[in-house]
This record gives structure tokens, sequence and C-alpha cells, in this order.
């Protein structure tokens, strides 16, 4: 046996390894260099940026070379762009982590960060608190939006402690604040001077650019004469509803949010410019209470507008009223008609500017103060809407989230799911389904995995980062560095994770897809150092085939199986050479395979996540069958992970 294993470390370390020089350079993970963007905390300031944010350039028909960045216009200095923006928020995260912290919803056309706060005091668990949405800058020109996000997010940290109703607020609530939908667009209409872009900047099929995000929901799209079906107009909506991604996050985050069956979100604002409104559902017809409103509902929102208007003078009214015009396709139309959720469009003032858009940045502090009351009044009626109308028994007396799980599973606690987007940025979910507080960890481009590298029976982070050959494992399910690194096998190799010695450890063995073999690792590689050594190694499958690890028959040892591209799954129960002991049929060739225990019964078993639809499809069993469990969660980018995660 001894010597086996010395031939196969001697195999692996005579191709693979490198000197120890090469392994010193990198001895902590980076995580989002300041320069990109990306970065939410500071976490590691000893490492140096490994990429940066890259724009499209896009040469011929309509496209032409985007114009340098260009730095906001005189008068206009007090705006955040988006670099700005990020900074601002990350500095307000820092100083306020106990109750705000910072995550991305998903990634614009470009490939921009979404980014997102939420506020409430335990703001890293998930309370039974009612929830609130606040979404900013789906037109671009819209540039004093982006100042009432960041007011917002500063109004509600400095007065935490300070000011009675502001810390009643934050406490009692969990407000998401998503700072700027369309970051895209805003890009390019400062890098352009100010030249009134409203879309995002997703290329169309007759090479002009943009969509127009308030026409692109997914509720009555396109119904009523209310967008274009023209791409180069102002208002098209889009080959499709949430056919832009900037959208399509809000949504998929909308579905996080329901928790037990029962949507968290209760109130919704959408804020625009410009014309000092304040506008409620439906945009899509001009009948006051159609078929697909409940009239209480339309009595809630027609109070709350008006109460907010009287506060901060904007006109409160119906969103067809509005210039009697219908649109149709809208985020706040959507909200309701999709969700149930109460909903209104703010449309800030156009004081101290020409176009109506682009206020001179003096105006900035006064016009965004003047919604602190209304956003105080949205926050004090989010636990009961349906009060203002002295209707507070339709609220129940139920709690809004289910009641904790019951104790250990004696057979185990059963896996849930998660994913990385684009960004880097983690989503959990806990072993009652709930979303772990999401944290980064990686940058995009570095494949993700999860394991139980430490023996504490949680699942946490792993990747592989092809640029530099190191595998970064850490220990917790929270933002940090790595605690273990080491350099693995050749290029092109891919991770495994799995306790295939039934130590209750996971350690990180090698599939080298070159010669469709299996390298079975039992210890961690040594930190800064090389790959753990090797125990053997065999041949199974073939090129091209998905490797996995997972525990088929439950008796603790992690054995491997393969997902081929006609949809298959093949697997042994023993880690040795052989023709397959089962296999059986799940998912499509676009699905993405994620095997787990999900009903805690021991043995783990196949799943899929679909990006086409961002579900997750799971079986209880290893046997061909449609899937048992559906969970819509991630984004079309999603990379998923699987496991106990706390
Ligand atoms: O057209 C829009 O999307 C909004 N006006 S803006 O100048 N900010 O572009 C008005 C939308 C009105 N309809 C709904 N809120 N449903
Ligand atoms: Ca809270
Ligand atoms: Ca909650
Ligand atoms: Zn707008």
């Amino acid at each position: 046996m001894r010597s086996f294993v010395i031939t196969f470390l001697l195999a692996i370390g005579s191709v693979a390894i490198p000197t120890p020089s090469m392994a010193v350079q990198v001895d902590s993970l980076p995580l989002y260099p300041v320069e990109s963007g990306r970065q939410v905390i500071a976490i590691d300031n000893a490492t140096t940026p490994t990429h940066d944010t890259v724009e499209p350039l896009i040469v011929g028909g309509l496209y032409s070379r985007p114009p340098q960045p260009r730095a906001l216009p005189p008068g206009y200095e007090g705006y955040h762009d988006y670099a700005e923006m990020v900074s601002a928020i990350t500095a307000t995260a820092i100083d306020h982590a106990a109750i705000v912290s910072v995550f991305s919803i998903g990634t614009s056309y470009e490939g921009k960060a979404l980014w997102a706060a939420k506020i409430s005091d335990n703001v890293a668990a998930d309370e039974a608190e009612p929830e609130v949405v606040f979404a900013f800058g789906q037109h671009a020109r819209e540039i004093l939006t982006i100042e009432q996000a960041l007011y917002t997010l500063n109004m509600l940290t400095d007065g935490y402690g300070i000011d009675s109703s502001i810390t009643a607020a934050v406490d009692n609530n969990e407000l998401w604040i998503l700072f700027n939908l369309n970051p895209d667009g805003s890009e390019y209409d400062k890098d352009n001077g100010l030249v009134l872009w409203r879309k995002n900047r997703q290329p169309n099929a007759d090479l002009t650019v943009g969509t127009d995000l308030n026409r692109n929901w997914a509720y009555q799209w396109g119904c009523c004469g209310g967008s274009s079906a023209v791409p180069e107009d102002s208002t098209y909506r889009g080959a499709a509803p949430f056919s832009a991604p900037e959208t399509g996050a809000v949504a998929a985050f909308f579905a996080s949010r329901v928790v037990g069956g029962e949507q968290q979100i209760k109130l919704f604002v959408d804020w625009h410019s410009y014309g000092e409104y304040i506008l409620y559902p439906y945009g899509y017809t001009k009948t006051d209470v159609p078929p697909d409103m409940d009239a209480v509902d339309r009595d809630v929102m027609v109070a709350m507008a008006t109460a907010m208007g009287a506060m901060n003078g904007y006109t409160a009214i119906q969103a067809s009223d509005l210039f009697n015009q219908i649109t149709d396709g809208t985020s706040d139309d959507w909200a309701y008609g999709t969700h149930g959720v109460i909903s209104f469009t703010f449309e800030l003032s156009s004081a101290g500017s020409a176009s109506g858009f682009y206020p001179s940045d003096s105006v900035i502090a006064t016009e965004t103060a003047r919604n602190h009351d209304a956003i105080l009044y949205l926050l004090d009626n989010a636990a009961c809407p349906y009060a203002v109308v002295d209707r507070s028994d339709l609220c129940g007396g139920s709690p809004p989230l289910p009641p904790p799980p019951p104790g250990p599973d004696p057979s185990g606690a059963a896996d849930t799911v998660g994913y990385v987007d684009a960004t880097g940025a983690w989503y959990l979910l806990d072993s009652a389904g709930l979303p772990i507080p999401a944290f980064f960890y990686g940058n995009p481009g570095d494949r993700a995995f999860t394991g139980d590298w430490n023996c504490d029976g949680i699942d946490t982070p792993g990747l592989h980062r092809a640029s530099d050959g190191f595998v970064y494992l850490r220990n917790s399910n929270t933002q940090g560095i790595a605690d273990v690194s080491f350099f693995f096998g050749d290029p092109g190799d891919v991770p495994l994770a799995g306790d295939f010695d039934n130590d209750g450890c996971d350690t990180v063995s090698v599939y080298r897809p070159s010669i469709a073999t299996i390298f079975i690792i039992n210890q961690l590689g040594a930190n800064g150092g090389g790959l753990g050594a090797a125990s053997h190694s065999f041949a199974f499958g073939d090129l091209g085939d998905r490797p996995f690890a997972a525990d088929f028959d439950g008796d603790g040892f992690d054995t491997v199986g393969i997902h081929r591209n006609d949809g298959f799954v093949y697997y042994r129960n023993d880690l040795l050479q052989g023709i397959a002991q089962a296999s059986f049929f799940f998912g499509n060739n676009d699905d993405i395979f994620v095997a787990g225990d999900w009903d805690g019964d021991g043995i783990e078993t196949p799943g899929v996540f679909r990006p086409q639809d961002i579900t997750f499809y799971l079986r209880n069993s290893n046997t061909q069958g449609s899937a048992d469990e559906f969970v819509q969660f991630g984004v079309s980018t999603a990379q998923p992970v699987s496991g106990s995660f706390g």
C-alpha cells in the first residue's frame, strides 16, 4: 500500500507541483480590489488586485468604441458616479457594520455588480420583521435617484441610536436598498457628458442599444400600448419580459424573499425623476380597481400616497393618470400584480435643472432630505399597511416567518443549495431553507465548490483559481480571507471535494479530464505549499464527462459519479476502477449538476440547477424520475453549490 501511495505522489508531483517559490507568491486570498469597483469591505490590504472590470468593446455596425471614462461636469461634482457610489456604500457599511450588510443581487448587462444593502438591527439574521424594498436608478439620466439612495442609507445609519424614530424604523424592519439598477446606462450617460440616456446598454437585434428597464417587467408586459416594440425607441420593452439582466436580478431577489410560502416584502418603492409625483398601480390600465387588484389594497395605496404627498409636497395619483398615459411592464405594476406587494413610484423634483433630469448638485441635499418623513412613514407602516385604512384586522396574528425547525434530525441535517454569482458573492440557504447573509469570496472566474474542511459539520467555500493554480478554502460562511490555500494539480484539473475516507472531513481530490482519471487525496494541501498525498487513482468516465463526489449509499464514504452530456448520471459505490454500478437519466445538457442529501436520509442524490429558469430541481433517490423538489433561487450566471451550510 505504501509504495502505491508514493507512486502516485510522484506521478502528480513530477508533473504538477510547482516549486515552493512559485507557491509563496500568494499566501492569502485576494478579495475585491478597490480599483475594480467590486469591493465591499476591505479584507486584506496586503494583496494586489487580480482583475479589473472589463468594458466590452464592440467595433462595427452601430457600435463604436466607448468614450473614455469622463468625470462628472462642473456643477455635478456633488453627484456619485458608479465607482464613487460603491466607495460611499463601502464606507458606510464599514462604519455601521452592525446594521448594514452589502451584497450584490446580480450583474448588469456589461457585468457591473448591482449593489444592494440590507439595513436592520441584527442585520446578519433573517428576522421575522416586515421587509421593504427601495429601488433606484432604472433610468440612467435620473441621476438624482442615486443620491436619494445614498441619502436613505446615510439617514438611517447616521441617525441610528441618535434619533428615536430612525432607531425604531431600523430595529423593526428589514430595508433592502437596490442602489442603481442601471449602472451601465449611468456610466454611459456620464462618459458621454450627460446626454439624457435612459435605457440600459444591452444591444438589440437591429444593432441599436438599450431596453427601457421600466417596460421590461413580466406583468402585463407590452399589453396595452404603454411601451414600444421598436428597439431604438426610448421606451423599448425588450425582446421578452425580463430580457434585461437588471430586471431579472430584481425578480430573482423578490423570489428569494418568499419564505415559508409568504412574500416577506410588504412595501416597494421605485424611485425615478422627475415631476414630484407619488404614483401607485396600475399603469397598464386606467381602471381604478380592475379584477387583478384588491379594493382594500387600492384604498391603502391611495391613503399612503396621499399621506406621503402631504409630507413632501408631491402629487399622489394613479400611474395611468400621469399625463393620462398608459405604461405597461413597469416595476410597480409587477411588484403588486405578481407579488401582491403595496407599491409606489416616486418621481423626484426637477428643481435646479433645465432638462429636468440633471439638477445642479446644489439641490441634492434639500431635494433628497425632502423625503425624510415619507421614508419613515413607509417603514412605520410596513408591519401592517392595512392599518392606514383602519383594517389592521387584515394583518392577522400569524408571524410572518415559519417557526424554526425542530431539533437535529437523527439521520443528519438535510443539505440545501446555494450559488455564487458572477461578482463572487455567495448566497447560501441554511438548514431551514432561509438565506444566510451573503458574503464575498473570491474573484470572478474562480471555480466554486464547498466542503467541510475543518470537520465541524458545516460546509464552507472552496475556490480553484485558474490564474494562479491555487485552491483557497475558507472555514466559515462569512466574508474573509482563505484559511487554507495550496497549489493544486495541473492546469485543467478539476477539484473534487469529498470525504473519501469517512473521517468526517472533506478534502480536495483531483480529476484530470485529459485522462478521465481521479486522484484520491485524503489530506488537505499544506498552507502555501502543494497538494496533499494521493492515496490512489483510477479511471472513471470519458472525455467531456463532469465528475462529482457524493455518498450514494449512505455509508459515510464519498465516491465518484459523473454527469454526462446526454443527461445520464453514472456512479460507483467504491473508489475502484470498474464499470458504473448504476446509471439513470436526470436533467438536461445545459443543466449544472449538484448532489446532496436533500431529505436528510443520509444518502446523497442528484440535483440540477437550470439557468434558464434559475431553478434547482432536486431528486430524493438515485433512480430515474422527475424532481421531488423545486427551489427557485439564483441568477442565470450562478455557479450552484450544495451542502450543509449551518
Ligand atoms: O416612464 C416611466 O417609466 C416613468 N416616468 S420617467 O420619467 N421616470 O421615466 C413613469 C412610470 C409611470 N407608470 C408607473 N409607475 N406604472
Ligand atoms: Ca432586524
Ligand atoms: Ca426577514
Ligand atoms: Zn424613470
